[in-house]
């Protein structure tokens, strides 16, 4: 295989780089894995990415790891599309705090994923530990509902967009988004951006979840 390459998994973090890639018109083929069915532990990925996880993006003569780093590597490299205010730029330390936030909340998520999603029996997932993880999540999405100014994270459409952007498609599965409406309408935004809706359509139908929302389980 030539040229750039994602190592994806359909409605996971690689989908920031897949949407990126969209962004900067950037060609790429996709090497898909399945999460559950133990193809992301054989093949090339470990050799790739230490931890065999996804993404991984060949490009430029490497290969890369950690979507954040990604995603500022690509903005910075490929800088003439004007998605990441270089060091000097007033919103350069402000870009940098909501691209990484976006795994502050993008851990929270995954908690959940493997305690509601992954486990299989008999493992038993600890109601305290969702309750405590869902409550973790809610309150990093308030803190975000209450900073939230204008249409997007900065004074135009950035990276950092594209890191949370993944985030807001998942986290509504454990967190009700009705209380809020600066969030919700900031999704709108984002999903009606022209290289997310070609994304989307890459990316697939997202194969983890079986319902719309999982409620809290009763406290033990
Ligand atoms: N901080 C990393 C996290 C990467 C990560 O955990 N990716 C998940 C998919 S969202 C994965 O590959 N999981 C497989 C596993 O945990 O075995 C990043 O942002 O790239």
């Amino acid at each position: 295989m030539s040229g750039v390459v994602l190592h994806h998994v359909p409605f996971s973090r690689s989908f920031r780089v897949l949407w990126l890639l969209e962004e900067l018109g950037i060609e790429r083929q996709i090497v898909d894995y399945d999460i559950r069915d133990g193809s992301m532990r054989k093949g090339a990925l470990p050799g790739m990415s230490p931890a065999a996880r996804v993404p991984a993006l060949e490009i430029d003569g490497m290969t890369l790891f950690e979507s954040g780093a990604i995603v500022e590597y690509l903005c910075e490299t490929r800088r003439e599309a004007g998605l990441a205010p270089m060091p000097g730029d007033p919103e350069r330390a402000e870009y940098l705090q909501w691209v990484h936030y976006a795994e502050t909340m993008g851990t929270l998520v995954e908690q959940l994923n493997i305690n509601r999603i992954f486990l299989r029996d008999p493992a038993q997932a600890s109601a305290t530990v969702i309750r405590l993880t869902t409550a973790r999540l809610r309150a990093t999405l308030m803190g975000m509902e209450a900073r939230l100014q204008g249409d997007w994270l900065l004074s135009g459409f950035s990276g950092a967009d594209v890191m949370m952007g993944f985030n807001l498609f998942a986290a509504p599965y454990f967190v009700k988004f009705d209380e809020f409406p600066k969030l919700s309408e900031y999704r709108e935004r984002l999903s009606a951006r022209p290289a997310f809706v070609r994304a989307r359509e890459v990316d697939g139908q997202q194969r983890f979840y079986d319902r719309d929302f999982y409620p809290l389980p009763e406290a033990t």
